[in-house]
């Protein structure tokens, strides 16, 4: 793929731009606010775009164009002090997060060794920055106010303007497609998709231009090329801001495990002091007990809320953390439970849901659980237990439908090593190695 950034003061100049330069194919990755404008991640496939190429004027310029690299390494948890942490810790962690038939063992952080205690708070004091402090409202000026309140108006319209695009993106898949003229290479592909999961309606959608002109080798990889461009993931790390953000998903879905890992990551970055847990997980046994101990090792605040307290009181005491995560369980009443709050607007402005969805789930049991919340509004989606699913096409089908970002990766239990920052190439790359599992799929491809 080929990627460019593009800096432009409003997102249809950009839009322009983009299209003027890397041509019509061209997808948004990302984008973000600069003082003066906008920052606009655009790439495009390189097939699309040579044939772009073909039709312009020679003087086009290609070498303002880079390959697409990873802008910052995936986090490597290389300092010392963290390895030590959670190597001192990493039996505690076998024990705190092993499958559910195992009875959870109550008050896990009393086990803690003292010494485990006083060298993770060393570690872990001292935040390198500063929590954000919210802006005292009275204190704003009316001139600044106007400022930022068309600011806020052309963020908006820009967002929306993204979602359109994001929405169209995934539209292109969703269209039914009608298969007139089957060739034994389109049956072969459809073949390879089947083993990555997709049903037989997405993988349709996937071959809808499927060119029987071309050689297999280059229609698979323009189908995957599609694919990746219809998954959004993000440029850069999608918690660089900090904020109040629920993780909800199924049982088992790996949530807590998931927030120890986050955690973990944003105190080596930003310090204990920057960071707070609150569970709302008062709903099985044991269910709080996991963050307490991960939380009292990391020397980070935890609330373990019950049925009586309020969500917005304590969010409200943790105003100056720079990120706050919240679990929650995944069974009915919990779920009906969050339904209630989230009625409260006040509440659900202040916060974000990612949905943390395990990468062998079938889609319609995803679609059951979404049913479950009377709003479906999530940020953005974990794909948890990527290790344990080769082909996980039937997780990324409601991914795609929803035109959900996928944010981060889990590729294991061990806290905080085992997740990664999505990356729609590696997850296409992941999902192709469930072909090489099946190398009977690629010997009939010829
Ligand atoms: N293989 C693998 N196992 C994982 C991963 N993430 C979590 N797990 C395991 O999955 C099991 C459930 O994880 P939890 O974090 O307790 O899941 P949860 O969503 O909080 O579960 P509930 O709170 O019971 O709904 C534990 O044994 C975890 O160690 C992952 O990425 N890969
Ligand atoms: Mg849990």
């Amino acid at each position: 793929m080929k990627i460019k950034r593009f800096t432009a003061g409003n997102m249809q100049a950009g839009l322009k731009t983009i299209s003027e330069t890397l041509g019509p194919e061209a997808v948004i990755l990302s984008n973000r606010r600069l003082a003066n404008g906008l920052e606009i991640v655009a790439g495009v496939d390189e097939a699309e775009y040579e044939l772009f190429l073909e039709s312009q004027p020679v003087d086009q310029q290609e070498s303002d164009i880079i390959k697409a690299e990873p802008d910052q390494p995936a986090p490597q948890l290389d300092s010392e002090t963290m390895k030590q942490l959670f190597a001192a810790m990493s039996d505690k962690n076998t024990q705190a997060f092993e499958p559910h038939a195992t009875v959870k063992q109550p008050y896990l952080n009393t086990r803690i060794t003292a010494d485990v205690r006083s060298m993770t708070k060393a570690a872990v004091q001292a935040p390198k920055q500063p929590a954000k402090k919210p802006a005292p409202a009275a204190a704003t000026p009316p001139v600044e106010q106007a400022a930022v309140q068309s600011d806020i108006s052309m963020l908006r319209r820009e967002i929306d303007g993204l979602k359109d695009m994001l929405k169209a993106q995934a539209e292109q898949l969703r269209e039914p497609a009608v298969v007139t003229d089957i060739s034994p290479q389109y049956e072969r592909l459809e073949a390879r998709l089947h083993t990555l999961g997709f049903s037989g309606r997405l993988t349709r959608k996937l071959l809808a231009q499927f060119d029987k002109e071309e050689a297999i080798e280059t229609n698979w990889r323009k189908t995957m090329s599609r694919l990746a461009s219809a998954i959004p993931t993000p440029i850069y790390e999608p918690f660089d801001n900090g904020g109040v953000f629920a993780l909800t998903g199924p049982t088992g879905a790996g949530k807590s495990t998931t927030i120890a890992k986050l955690a973990a990551h944003a105190v080596r970055d930003h310090g204990a002091e920057s960071v707070a847990l609150v569970s709302l997980d008062w709903f099985q046994v044991g269910g709080q007990e996991i963050l307490n101990s991960v939380a009292d090792i990391l020397g980070i605040e935890f609330h373990a809320l019950t049925e009586h307290d309020s969500l917005q009181e304590t969010l409200a005491q943790l105003s100056e953390k720079r990120l706050v995560l919240i679990d929650t369980s995944g069974s009915r009443p919990a779920i009906a439970h969050w339904n209630n709050l989230m009625e409260d607007t006040a509440l659900r402005n202040q916060l974000r849901t990612l949905l943390v969805l395990p990468s062998n789930m079938h889609s319609a049991s995803v679609n059951q659980f979404i049913g479950l919340h009377a709003r479906k509004a999530f940020a953005a989606v974990v794909l948890s237990k990527l290790d344990e699913s080769a082909s996980f096409g039937s997780v990324i089908e409601p991914v795609l439908r929803n035109s959900w970002p996928v944010w981060f990766c889990t590729t294991g239990q061990n806290i905080p090593q085992d997740i990664e920052k999505a990356d729609a190439r590696a997850l296409i790359s992941r999902l192709l190695d469930a072909l090489k599992k099946e190398p009977a799929q690629l010997a009939t491809a010829g």
